[in-house]
């Protein structure tokens, strides 16, 4: 997707601190870390927010999870961490790229503001 930031960070045309990467997703540290571990998980093919997400291009989502999963084990997150989408205006969403943040290494309050 032209003028897509994730999608250039995805391409190798913009730099950034890479996590992890497979077929399907790109994780990468968030460039304004809001926890002492904050990461975000990006999925390969341009979806624009979760609100765009439909059966056909849904599974890459329980992909991202299992990932998450898995990072967060080699991260040694045992003792939990938070996995947030903000999705549109309201939510939050400043990158029109679905992403899932993870945030762990500090107690997160609830609820958000
Ligand atoms: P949001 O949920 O769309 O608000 O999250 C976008 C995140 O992308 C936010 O936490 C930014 O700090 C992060 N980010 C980044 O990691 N690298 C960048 O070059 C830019 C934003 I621009």
């Amino acid at each position: 997707m032209e003028d897509c930031l994730f999608c250039k960070i995805i391409a190798g045309e913009i730099p950034s601190n890479k996590l992890y990467e497979d077929e399907l997703c790109y994780a990468f540290y968030d460039i304004d870390p809001q926890a002492p571990v904050h990461f975000l998980v990006v999925p390969k093919t341009h979806i624009k927010s979760a609100d765009e997400l439909t059966e056909e291009n849904a599974g890459v989502v329980a992909h991202i999870f299992v990932v998450i999963s898995k990072l967060s084990k080699e991260l040694g997150l045992e003792n939990g961490y938070r996995i947030v989408n903000n999705c549109g205006q309201d939510g939050g969403q400043t990158v029109g790229h679905l992403h899932f943040h993870v945030l762990a290494k500090r107690c997160l309050a609830w609820p958000p503001g």
